[in-house]
C-alpha cells in the first residue's frame, strides 16, 4: 500500500479535550504560583518601606503583579502544551489542521481582559486618590492628608536641589534632612530648565517646573538614609544631580536646622534682602527670566 501524501492528507481526527487539560494546568499552576509571588516577590517590589507612600506603592505593585500571574501562567500553559501536544511528527512534511475561530474563546478573553484592565483602572485611580501617591499634584492638590504636616520646599536649578525650610526661619541647605514619623509638605520648583525631584526610597517623584508650585506629601517612618536624583534630562550634567537625604528623630532634626542656621547665617541677610534692593526673596515659584525671579 502507498503511504498517503502527507499534503493531502485529512488531519488526524483527535477525541482528547485539549481545552480542558489546558484550562486545569492554568488552573493549578495560577493557584500555586498566585500566592507564591504575592507573598515572596511582593514585598522585594521597590520602593520599598522608608515610607508611608513607598509601603502603599510596594501594596500597589503587589496586587497588579498578583492579578497579572495567572494571566503569564495562561500564556506559559498554552505555549508549552501548544509545543508538545501538536507537535509535528519526525519528517512529517504535514501542516496542522485549519484553525478556525471559536467565538466562545473570543468573548471569553475580550470579557477577561476587560475586566482586568477595568479592576486595575478603578483600583489605580482609587489608590491616587486616596493618598496621592508619593507624585506632585499641582499647586491645587486633590488628596490632602489630615494633620499637621511640615513644609520643605525643594528647587530644582542646574544642577543641584536647594532645600528651604519656611517655618524654620526660612533656612535652606543643600541637604535634605526629614524628622521621621512626619507628615512632609514638599512644594517643588525650579529655577531654570524642568528637573524632577525623585526621593527614590522613600516614594516621591515630583516635576520641579519653573513658575508651578508642585506639591506632594509624605509621611516618613523610622530613620534612615534614601537616594535623590534629578528624573528629568536636565542638561549637561543631569547625571550627577544627586546626592542622599536622611531621615533623623526629631531631636536630631531640631538640632541639625539650628547647626545649618549657624552655618548660613552670614550669607541670611544677603538673602532676605527685598527684590527693590536686588536680592531674589523666596516665592513658591519662579522664572527663569532674572528680572522675574519670584514669580
Ligand atoms: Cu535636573
Amino acid at each position: 500500500m502507498a503511504a498517503a501524501d502527507p499534503n493531502t492528507a485529512a488531519p488526524p481526527s483527535d477525541s482528547t479535550n485539549h481545552g480542558l487539560r489546558v484550562v486545569l494546568a492554568w488552573l493549578i499552576l495560577s493557584a500555586i504560583a498566585t500566592p507564591l509571588v504575592a507573598i515572596y516577590v511582593g514585598p522585594l517590589i521597590p520602593p520599598g518601606n522608608a515610607s508611608t507612600q513607598a509601603t502603599e506603592q510596594v501594596f500597589d505593585n503587589t496586587w497588579m503583579l498578583g492579578v497579572i500571574t495567572p494571566v503569564i501562567c495562561l500564556l506559559v500553559v498554552f505555549f508549552a502544551y501548544g509545543l508538545l501536544s501538536f507537535r509535528a511528527a519526525p519528517g512529517a512534511a504535514v501542516d496542522g489542521p485549519p484553525l478556525r475561530n471559536d467565538s466562545r474563546i473570543q468573548l471569553l478573553w475580550m470579557i477577561g481582559t476587560g475586566l482586568i484592565v477595568l479592576f486595575l483602572a478603578g483600583f489605580g485611580t482609587y489608590e491616587l486618590v486616596q493618598n496621592g501617591a508619593g507624585g506632585g499634584q499641582g499647586p491645587n492638590p486633590i488628596a490632602v492628608p489630615v494633620g499637621p504636616k511640615l513644609q520643605v520646599q525643594v528647587i530644582g536649578q542646574q544642577w543641584q536641589f536647594t532645600y528651604r525650610y519656611p517655618t524654620f526661619h526660612g533656612l535652606e541647605s543643600n541637604q535634605l534632612v526629614l524628622p521621621a514619623h512626619t507628615y512632609i509638605e514638599l512644594h517643588v520648583t525650579s529655577l531654570d530648565a524642568v528637573h524632577s525631584f525623585w526621593a527614590y526610597e522613600l516614594g516621591v517623584k515630583a516635576d520641579a517646573n519653573p513658575g508651578v508650585d508642585n506639591v506632594a506629601y509624605v509621611q516618613t517612618k523610622d530613620p534612615t538614609t534614601f537616594h535623590v536624583r534629578c528624573a528629568e534630562l536636565c542638561g549637561l550634567w543631569h547625571p550627577y544631580m544627586f546626592n542622599n537625604g536622611r531621615v533623623v528623630d526629631s531631636g536630631q532634626f531640631r538640632a541639625w536646622a539650628v547647626q545649618q542656621e549657624q552655618l548660613y547665617a552670614s550669607i541670611k541677610p544677603f538673602m532676605d534682602k527685598p527684590e527693590s534692593q536686588g536680592g531674589a526673596p523666596y516665592a513658591k515659584t519662579y522664572l527663569p527670566e532674572p528680572d522675574r525671579r519670584a514669580g
